[in-house]
């Protein structure tokens, strides 16, 4: 842990120690020696992975980000009155874009007093800490660099009445069963009748729609899928021929969930030394990257109620494309 204090309303933590950076040898020494090889979405964001995921946010066909955005405009204002909130805590906060009109809101009622991002990538949490004690004058923030999935544990005691933002979908990136088990985490985090959960969940729609914002013309989500494989290459001292690696992503109706794999273009062995590991790739074979799964109103509400958590208001964009659900615990 590496406690670092630049000015002092800035505290950021590092819980992530220097072998297990995202926990990747581990990761990829399980998922790749499966009988269905895959990999956890996490490992994509590097600087350049995170840079290619702010490239996917400004795409035409991807519109999660577009639509989330269009109800924060719409809707801060009513959020921050239900919540009443002096503290923003977020997990996946990236690069917090969306979140300023979160925090906009909440200094406009006179409430903000600190933001607690928690993210993976480290450059990410110190540039958003710093830019924004400047953006936002007497505001605290206390980062976290950690495992959301590991370090729940690890978020400071709350100040004030607390929302916790789990925006973009990402929690669509979760298999239905730890889905569940982390929206309950979660629902422990949060004190009855004080502390709200603010939920982004990309909705079931036309499939076309959903393939089109996984498969954009200009190829950017398919080198952001192609990443991993260079985190692999420089993290682990690995030879994969990234670009023998063909981007593919497909609606499965049946779990709706969208699914990114790699499929091998040709046959191939590829060494992980730091692992000492050899793994083969037959011609065609499929490497799963990541899933996202999709929400009805049914899922949505059916996932909250399991967790313990109770449904306050759903709010979606005009198209009803994407919705943001608060919730509070039972
Ligand atoms: N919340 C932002 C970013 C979404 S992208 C938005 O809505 O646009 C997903 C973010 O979650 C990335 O910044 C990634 O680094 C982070 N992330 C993914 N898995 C994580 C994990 N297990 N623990 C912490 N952060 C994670
Ligand atoms: C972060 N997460 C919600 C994004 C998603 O849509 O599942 C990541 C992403 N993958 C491909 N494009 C964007």
């Amino acid at each position: 842990m590496e406690p670092v204090v630049a000015p002092s309303s800035v505290v950021v933590r590092n819980y992530l120690g220097p072998g297990d950076e995202r926990s990747l040898a581990d990761d990829v020494l399980d998922g790749l020696t499966k009988p269905f090889k895959e990999l956890p979405p996490k490992h994509f964001y590097d600087a350049r992975g995170a840079a290619l995921f702010d490239e996917i946010c400004e795409l035409d066909e991807y519109y999660p980000t577009r639509c989330e955005r269009a109800i924060l405009q719409a809707r801060s204002g009513d959020i921050v009155a239900v919540c009443d909130a002096s503290e923003l805590v977020e997990l996946g906060s990236g690069t917090a874009e969306k979140t300023r009109l979160l925090l906009d809101a909440m200094r406009d009622a006179d409430s903000l007093e600190r933001f607690v991002p928690i993210d993976v990538t480290e450059a990410m949490v110190r540039d958003c800490a710093r830019t924004l004690v400047g953006e936002y004058p007497g505001l605290r923030v206390h980062g976290i660099v950690g495992d959301f999935e590991r370090h729940l544990g690890r978020l400071p005691m709350a100040a004030g009445p607390r929302i916790v933002a789990f925006l973009g979908g990402t929690i669509g990136n979760f298999t239905p069963g730890s889905r569940r088990r982390f929206l309950r985490k979660i629902a422990r985090l949060l004190r009855p009748g004080v502390d709200h959960l603010l939920l982004g969940t990309d909705l079931v729609k036309d499939p076309a729609v959903i393939e089109a914002a996984y498969n954009d013309a200009p190829g950017v989500t398919a080198e952001f899928n192609r990443n991993v494989l260079r985190v692999i290459n420089r993290e682990l001292d690995a030879d994969f021929d990234v670009e023998a690696f063909e981007h593919v992503a497909f609606f499965d109706r049946e779990r709706e969930w969208i699914e990114m794999r790699l499929r091998a273009s040709r046959r191939m062995r590829v060494d992980i030394r730091a692992l000492d590991l050899a793994v083969e790739f037959a011609p065609r074979e499929e490497l799963r990257t990541e899933i996202s799964a999709k929400f009805t109103p049914e899922r949505l509400s059916g996932d909250l109620a399991a967790a313990g958590l109770e449904l306050v208001d759903v709010l979606t964009d005009p198209d009803g494309l994407f919705a943001l659900s608060i919730s509070r615990r039972r």
